[in-house]
């Protein structure tokens, strides 16, 4: 019926054929938006952002949690920061070892929303080990030191609410809010569209954390496709995963091959990354 486009800073366009607009409202910091698609299920936008397809939102949740949950030996109190679809932290319900999950997320109206409309992906927000807090990530995790196994930020763009999750005081604080041998990720934006965006964060991650590494997937409705991703530590590396973990998991999307093959990079991409 209408072809939704999500332009990216006047360099591209991704279109998704739609059927019919299921809800769209502005929320106190945000346009929020959920379509009824013709070929990729239920799609949230946020500022007419492609957030999640039903199709493809695996790709992004398995790679943003399943990476640093195997990767660390015994993860159990974990945060998403941002993430308010639930799709973050529907997967990281999926390791045994987790105690409880903090989901916070600066706009409710993205997590009722969904709840309401994209139950896929919201629908694991309702398990008891998950704790809902809607509040500026920022300064929730000034307030929770030495709290946290892991800590993914599944954030939005650098511009509007999310820009202040790009920067290194969030990073320094977010080291401080780990527990001894913790760990991090964060969805690290287009290395064919935003290039600079992706040397930048590297390089801030860089100055907090000794350890730091990109992996990389392909999530067809994000700008450009190819997208990267950021795991920090200050002492666990790529190479601790657990495959067994990995092979347990029977995701859709990650693998034991997947936890070696995300880090393998083109050369474009080890270059944007490392100083
Ligand atoms: N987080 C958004 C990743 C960035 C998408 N950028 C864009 N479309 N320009 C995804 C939220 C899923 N939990």
């Amino acid at each position: 019926m209408a072809w939704f486009y999500e332009h990216y800073r006047d360099i591209s366009a991704t279109g998704i054929n739609t059927k019919s607009l299921v809800h769209e409202e502005k929320s106190e910091f945000q346009a929020i938006e959920v379509h009824e698609t013709v070929g990729h299920g239920r799609l949230l936008t946020l500022d007419d952002m492609v957030m999640v397809t039903e199709l493809d939102e695996f790709v992004y949740h398995d790679l943003l949690t399943h990476v640093p949950l195997c990767v660390h030996p015994n993860p159990r109190q974990v945060l998403v920061v941002g993430g308010g679809d639930g799709g973050s932290v529907r997967e990281v319900l999926k390791h045994a070892s987790v105690e409880r999950v903090v989901q916070c997320e600066i706009d409710e109206r993205v997590t009722r929303v969904c709840q309401e409309y994209i139950p896929s992906v919201a629908g694991a927000l309702e398990d008891p080990r998950v704790e809902l807090v809607f509040a500026d990530a920022a300064a929730y995790v000034k307030q929770h030191e030495n709290s946290f196994d892991a800590i993914l930020v599944d954030s939005t763009e650098p511009i509007g609410p999310a820009a202040a999750l790009f920067a290194e005081a969030f990073f320094r604080d977010l080291a401080a809010a780990l527990r001894p041998g913790g760990i991090i990720s964060s969805q690290a934006e287009s290395p064919y569209y935003a290039p600079e965006v992706v040397r930048d964060l590297f390089g801030t991650v860089r100055r907090v954390f000794n350890q730091v590494h990109a992996y990389y997937g392909v999530i067809p409705t994000y700008p450009g496709g190819g997208w990267v991703f950021c795991l920090a530590s200050d002492s666990l590396t790529p190479d601790q995963v657990d495959l067994e973990r990995a092979a347990a998991l029977s995701s859709r999307y990650y693998s034991p091959a997947v936890a070696a093959g995300a880090f393998m990079l083109p050369n474009f991409i080890s270059k944007l990354v490392t100083p």
